[in-house]
């Protein structure tokens, strides 16, 4: 066994008498595995070779049909007590779950080769990182592993130099059976069982299953944060440095923030990018939050990404890329809705593209690649002792009553404002508020343990960390009457983190409402911007009435989690309805 580590050796030992495959391939993470790899997906056919001179290492995988996102309702959380998972989570008992899983892996891997894929979450050489090892049948999820984190030997080298805990992650596509699929986590074990998927967040199993459901729990054990945000950072024409993390649901455009160009207006502004997806969070002696990416990648959404809404984005698609369900064009270049002109001649599928069949591009079609790739891509990434966050930014998709930006009156006040997150689901083109899905900190799918401890714990971190970073929501989804967008977004939301930046230096007050503090007229810059003063008004205009639904609701929802949530953030909702009497 090529390891020192005996209880890797151990693991994937057992492991290997349970599936029997019929070769094991340790992962080394060398450019010659990656070829070979390529090479034998291509025969297989799980990769095709799109066009080498416009997308030079480029290749597109068709995922099975019934196999192209994330299962919430077969993803498990297998703590002792059921309790512990809380209403936010599916339970099931760690015995129950052990003993199901186990008879689906029972001879899986028979004519198939498992890979054991050792992986450090962020830097090698960072004491913020932490290690997994995933044991898989798929080569395709080698291949993301190899763009998503550090894995192979330097991985391995230091998870035998811990000679401690490491997340055992075990995956295996099975037979893509819809009917015989679970992602079963076991927080208490540092473990993960994942079986009959292949789509990116059931079967990468560093992402959100380690690095978000499993790090969130021993976040809270050992007093960090694990999280579901962006970190990106930005230079002011002096040429200092803000970094800013920030949480949005799902398709809410973390990855298009996070790779954000100015406008021109804003000469000798830069953002750089740290990450787009998670970031995890420690207090350091200087009682400031000092955050990594864990990821050493991008999986983002395809469908939408273009040269106007994220040209980075766009920019570092056309080289070593890996494009899941991507339609393609005549000349074999991958193509999505929204990209641009082009004509796709194949659907995802691989049929004749015909547009009454649906989309092209299948919308959660996706990219791997790598963060180096990305032109905004920030050198501090690498750093091992990562970057100190200045700001929180909680964002929502709100076509109603949410501010454009508002700064939390104090910490708890910002937890507050993080557990009510809220995505609307439907427009609200007549002034009627839609149906509104709360998302605390965007983590609903990615919590690992009870939404009130969780709550509990963000507010516990006032006693770690004495030097927190200014709290703020944002909603760049407020829609007017006839249901058009109030404000501009994508490169123009350079304005808002500039008035955060101006509230972090204390350069600007702000107007105190009943639900936070906002910019005072006149300091968010505006100039050049097509919006009239009524819009911008309205853009923080405090709806008494609807405001006091909105506690109301929110009453609601703590109400789901009953007393394991914190009495200083109900004492925050007081607060709130008290100052909108
Ligand atoms: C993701 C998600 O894929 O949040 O990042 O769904
Ligand atoms: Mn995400």
């Amino acid at each position: 066994m090529p390891t020192t580590h005996p209880e890797l050796a151990r693991w994937v030992d057992e492991v290997a008498r349970l599936t029997r495959p019929d070769i094991i391939h340790w992962c080394t993470g060398s450019p010659e595995e990656a070829d070979a790899l390529t090479r034998l997906m291509l025969e297989k056919g799980e990769f095709i070779e799109l066009n080498q001179e416009t997308h030079p290492g480029c290749y597109l995988h068709r995922s099975d049909p019934q196999d192209v996102a994330r299962v919430e309702h077969l993803t498990f959380i297998c703590t002792p007590e059921k309790e512990d998972a809380g209403p936010n989570n599916h339970w099931m008992a760690p015995d129950e779950a052990h003993a199901k899983m186990d008879a689906l892996f029972d001879g899986c891997m028979q004519g198939r080769t498992m890979y054991v894929i050792p992986y450090c979450m962020g830097p090698i050489d960072s004491p913020l990182s932490r290690c997994g090892v995933e044991i898989t049948d798929s080569p395709y999820v080698v291949q993301n592993m190899r763009l998503m984190t550090r894995m192979g030997t330097p991985a391995l080298r230091r998870i035998e130099a811990e000679n401690g805990d490491f997340v055992k992650g075990l995956h295996s596509i099975g037979e893509l059976d819809p009917e015989r699929r679970f992602i079963m986590h076991f927080p208490e074990e540092l473990t993960i069982k994942s079986y009959g998927s292949g789509y990116g967040g059931n079967a990468l199993l560093g992402k959100k299953c380690h690095a978000l459901r499993i790090a969130s729990h021993q976040a809270r054990n050992e007093g960090w944060l694990a999280e579901h945000m962006l970190i990106l950072g930005l230079e002011s024409p002096e040429g200092k440095q803000y970094h800013i993390a920030a949480a949005f649901p799902s398709a809410c455009g973390k990855t298009n923030l996070a790779m954000l160009i100015p406008p021109q207006e804003y000469k000798g502004w830069k953002i750089t990018t740290v990450g787009d997806d998670i970031c995890w969070m420690r207090p350091g002696e200087d009682g400031r939050l000092w955050a990594i990416n864990p990821e050493a990648g991008f999986f983002g959404v395809t469908p939408g990404t273009s040269a106007t809404t994220n040209p980075n984005a766009l920019a570092m698609l056309d080289k070593d890329a890996i494009f899941t369900n991507v339609a393609v064009t005549a000349d074999n270049q991958p193509w999505w809705e929204g990209k641009d002109d082009q004509v796709p001649v194949t659907d995802w599928k691989g049929q004749p593209y015909n547009p009454d069949n649906g989309p092209a591009a299948h919308p959660n079609s996706r990219f791997t690649v790598a963060l180096k790739r990305c032109p905004s891509y920030s050198e501090k990434a690498e750093d091992p002792q990562g970057v100190p966050i200045d700001a929180i930014i909680f964002g929502g998709r709100r076509a109603t009553l949410v501010p454009l930006v508002n700064e939390a009156r104090n910490w708890n006040h910002g937890v507050l404002m993080g557990a009510t997150v809220a995505s609307e689901t439907t427009a609200a083109a007549t002034g009627k508020v839609g149906v509104v899905r709360r998302d605390p900190m965007a983590m609903k799918p990615f919590c690992g343990y009870h939404f009130g401890d969780y709550f509990q714990h963000w507010v516990n971190m006032q006693e770690k960390a004495k030097n927190l970073p200014k709290v703020f929501t944002v909603n760049w989804f407020r829609k007017d009457t006839d249901g058009r967008f109030m404000w501009p977004g994508f490169g123009d939301n350079m304005r808002v983190l500039e008035w955060i930046i101006k509230r972090i230096e204390g350069q600007v007050e702000a107007e105190s409402t009943p639900i936070g503090f906002m910019p005072k007229t006149g300091d968010l810059n505006t100039d050049d911007l097509d919006i009239d003063a009524d819009t911008l008004a309205a853009l923080f205009t405090v709806d008494s009435e609807g405001w006091r639904q909105e506690v109301a609701d929110i009453d609601d929802f703590l109400a789901e989690y009953g007393d394991r949530v914190p009495e200083e953030i109900r004492v925050e909702l007081e607060t709130t309805r008290q100052k909108l009497a």
